[in-house]
């Protein structure tokens, strides 16, 4: 995280055994008079933790060594967190349970779980609700992992409309994974009791992919807690510079051994190609959120420019509408800007997610401030974003049409999609600048009659003058039918608009 990514440290491949330590590390509220002492103490720190750095306070980790550098320089500071390593050692010590150990029942989110943890969680779930969970193969990693996700839906129709939900880009926030399998549990377990859940379930197909990136994620649990990226070459690409839309920009580096480093092309990583492999199986998805940690944010498109999205109107009204309703579950406040805002970031999930595949998409920065936080903040972070995954669900549910299935079947292999309105792997995205397909093994599927996007149809031009893909704002208010190139586009009844996205059906 941070506006300015400190370096990170350039490892030899494969990733040591050891474990990384934070002895004597502090973390230290920094105020710097103006932007050349701000560059003194981003020069001087070993990493960055406030979300949004410019003038004013500046929140940075900071070992002994650049501690002293700190203080060599006169600038006033806090000390805010007085030792890391304690609390990744408290962390460390409490999950150290012996196997088998009883836990109660309903106890699973009462702390954090490892990769295979969550495996197995989404196994029982789908178990436990076969009527309305599946799990699908999104594809591997690069060390061979499994990427996993399940599918929850309820009655069995045809023409729905999708969300996608996804967590762990980034390995070391470990609130990512356990809000997001929180959400599906709780949709998967509420559906027929919880009457917006119901109403959600039965219009929609909800795809939720708590780990995309495993390698990274099982580092944090054996090596470093502190990695972000995944494990390319032991240091790391960081996955959420890497999607193929606007990729290689000043929002990104080309500095291996930054946190920000973007790899050496569009889609370079297996976990970002199964991604793409994934959301092509999935043409009727319409909104997306990806889940970060940490500062309690909720980015919309775009983050590469400060320049606003044709769909920016809906964008913005869909994510302070997200706001309102995390905040009225526990009080906790997200703020709702544009991701350049924050900082301008290139080859990011939400950008990529909206430009190419036309979804509605959405990076949210849940609560906390640090990476490494009480376990006790798991289920109300759950709470609060299963509103405001609910908010967007509803919004999607205007793109659905389900007319009951003639099999009456939900899909059932994994990998296959095929439990919604027809996932064609097949076809081309729009605005594809890889030249590398996906390997990742996301599942091909039959059908064919899915909302589709085609480069080729649509000349919008984009902010830069440059052309825009087809999918563009797919999910955007159907009353503006900004299917067709969002806001720019004449309004047009819901319905017209509705002819219009089920007319471009893949061939
Ligand atoms: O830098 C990132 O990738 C995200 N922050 S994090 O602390 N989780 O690393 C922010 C992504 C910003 N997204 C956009 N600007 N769209
Ligand atoms: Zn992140």
């Amino acid at each position: 995280m941070g506006a300015v990514l400190a370096p990170a440290v350039a490892r030899a491949d494969p990733m040591p055994a050891e474990r990384v330590r934070y002895d004597g590390h502090r973390v230290v509220r920094a105020w710097p008079a103006d932007a050349a002492e701000l560059a003194e103490v981003l020069a001087v720190a070993d990493d960055v933790w406030t979300e949004r750095v410019g003038p004013g306070p500046v929140d940075v980790r900071l070992s002994p060594q650049s501690l002293a550098a700190l203080d060599a320089t006169g600038i006033d500071y806090d000390v805010r967190i007085s030792d890391v390593q304690l609390a990744v050692d408290a962390e460390h010590d409490r999950l150290a349970v012996p196997e088998g150990t009883a836990q109660a029942p309903g106890a699973w989110f009462s702390d954090f779980k490892d990769g295979p943890e969550i495996d197995q969680f989404m196994d029982a779930l789908a178990a436990e609700f076969p009527d309305r969970v599946t799990v699908e193969n999104v594809g591997s990693s690069l060390d061979g992992r499994l990427i996993r996700g399940v599918r929850i839906s309820g009655a069995p129709a045809e023409g729905k409309a999708a969300l996608i939900l996804t967590g762990t880009l980034h390995a070391r926030e470990w609130l990512s994974p356990m809000t997001v399998t929180c959400i599906a549990d709780t949709l998967a377990r509420e559906y027929g009791s919880d009457p917006q859940i119901t109403d959600a379930l039965d219009a929609l197909e909800i795809f939720v992919v708590p780990v995309v990136n495993p390698d990274g994620y099982a580092y944090t649990w054996s090596g470093d807690r502190y990695w972000r990226k995944n494990t390319r070459g032991g240091h790391g690409v960081d996955l959420n510079r890497n999607f193929s839309f606007q990729w290689g920009g000043g929002g990104s580096s080309g500095d291996v051994s930054a946190e920000d480093y973007r790899g050496n092309g569009p889609l370079s990583e297996p976990e970002s190609q199964a991604l793409n492999a994934y959301f092509q199986t999935k043409p009727n998805a319409v909104a997306h959120i990806d889940f970060h940690s940490f500062s309690e944010l909720i980015l919309y498109p775009w983050g590469y420019q400060y320049g606003a999205a044709p769909d920016e109107a809906d964008l913005s009204e869909l994510a302070q509408d997200m706001s309102s309703a995390i905040q009225a579950t526990h009080g906790a406040y997200y703020d709702p800007i544009q991701g350049s805002d924050l900082y301008p970031a290139d080859g990011v999930i939400d950008d990529w997610a909206y430009a190419e595949f036309g979804m509605m998409s959405f990076t949210i920065e849940l609560r906390g401030s640090d990476f490494v936080v009480p376990a006790s903040q798991i289920l109300p972070s759950c709470e609060e974003n299963l509103e405001a995954t609910l908010v967007l669900a509803a919004h999607a549910m205007q793109f659905s049409d389900p007319t009951p299935s003639a099999d009456g079947g939900v899909g059932e292999d994994e990998g296959s999609g095929d439990g919604g309105p027809g996932a064609d792997g097949g076809g081309t995205l729009g605005g594809d600048e890889s030249g590398d397909g996906g390997d990742g093994g996301g599942g091909d599927s039959s059908g064919d009659a899915g909302f589709s996007d085609d480069a080729d149809e649509t000349g919008a031009l984009g902010e830069d003058g440059q052309a825009l893909p087809a999918a563009y704002g797919r999910g955007a208010q159907p009353e503006t039918c900004a299917c067709r190139g969002g806001t720019s586009a004449p309004p047009l009844p819901a319905l017209l608009c509705l002819f219009a996205l089920v007319s471009r059906r893949r061939r």
